[in-house]
């Protein structure tokens, strides 16, 4: 055997909340599923290497998958963590036909935005099969995703001529199709940009950026959007971040969707509190308290 080269790949899963984004990552990863539902907030990273081969050469690809919040309007962290995709999972619940809207109304728009409307490979999964009876409507659905494949999958004839499908119908739950459906997504990857491009990663940083800075933050679920994205900086690390944000949501029982003013500046305080406890600088979390607090004020609240 030659010599295997390590590539190393950024996947961000995308979909509407509860379609199963981290459940897809933890049947991979870890080789385990759980019907605890524990809402992603923030990103979380995960690392795993997938041995593959393409055109005649073997690879080690070191994927590093992004988990990502999926509760629509947390713009700034989504283009923040969407920012130098290689490849995107883009997630429907094959129960809830919204959001399957959701990928042309929302997802693909916005990964457009960010990548400076060149998309990176991408991967349709219908995910739940398992609650799924009906062998009409697995048909009806596999149909909906070859639509989608070939609208948005530049590379999918060659893709389907090596067996690689752009879509899958999947099951966190038993596993089905999950490997298949992260490998045919590192072929792709593979095929569509063997040398790592500098300059498409950088385009995607700088459009996050700007979306940050243009957001107004005229509304209290934006000021809780301006708070995750922050957090990581100010604890240096993104899984502890999510770590954080994710016990204050538990601790306080709020909507992230809707929260009301109250629960931003209870979150705000549990938050500072969390980083304090983990080492954060006393000057730094007085900075961001200032800077969180304030659009909650021009808001009048
Ligand atoms: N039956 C079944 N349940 C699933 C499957 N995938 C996920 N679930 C369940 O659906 C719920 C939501 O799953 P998550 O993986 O947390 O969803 P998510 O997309 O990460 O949601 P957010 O983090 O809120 O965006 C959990 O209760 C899971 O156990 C699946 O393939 N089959
Ligand atoms: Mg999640």
């Amino acid at each position: 055997m030659g010599n295997r080269e390590i590539i190393i790949k950024k996947i961000v899963l995308l979909g509407d909340s509860s379609v199963g984004k981290t459940s897809l990552i933890r049947r991979f990863v870890q080789e385990q599923f759980s019907d605890n539902y524990i809402s992603t907030i923030g990103a979380k990273v995960s690392k795993k290497v997938v041995p593959a081969s393409f055109e005649g050469e073997d690879f080690d690809v070191k994927i590093m998958v992004w988990d990502i919040i999926g509760s629509k309007g947390y713009l700034s962290t989504q283009s923040k963590h969407i920012a130098g995709a290689d490849g995107a999972i883009l997630v429907v619940d094959l129960t809830k036909p919204e959001s399957m809207n959701s990928l042309e109304k929302y997802w693909i728009p916005l990964l457009k935005e960010v990548t400076g409307g060149i998309l990176p490979s991408l991967l349709f999964a219908g995910n739940k099969k398992d609650l799924v009876e009906s062998q009409e409507e697995i048909d009806m659905m596999t149909q909906m995703f070859k639509e989608l494949e070939s609208k948005y999958c530049d590379d999918i004839e060659k893709r389907v001529e090596g067996g690689h499908a752009g879509s899958l119908l999947t099951s966190a739950k038993t596993g089905e199709n999950v490997e298949d459906g992260f490998y045919n997504l590192v072929i792709s990857m593979l095929a569509a940009n063997p040398e790592m491009d500098p300059m498409h990663r950088q385009i995607g940083v700088s459009k996050a950026k700007s979306i940050y800075e243009t957001d107004e933050r005229k509304t209290t679920r934006s000021v809780m959007d301006l708070i995750v994205v922050d957090l990581p900086h100010l604890v240096k690390a993104t899984n502890k971040s999510t770590e954080i944000l994710q016990d204050c949501i538990a601790k306080l029982g709020f909507s992230k969707d809707l929260p009301k003013p109250k629960d931003v500046r209870n979150f705000i305080d549990c938050v500072l509190f969390s980083a304090s406890k983990a080492g954060a600088d006393k000057e730094e979390i007085e900075k961001y308290r200032k800077k969180w607090m304030k659009p909650l004020g021009k808001m009048g609240l």
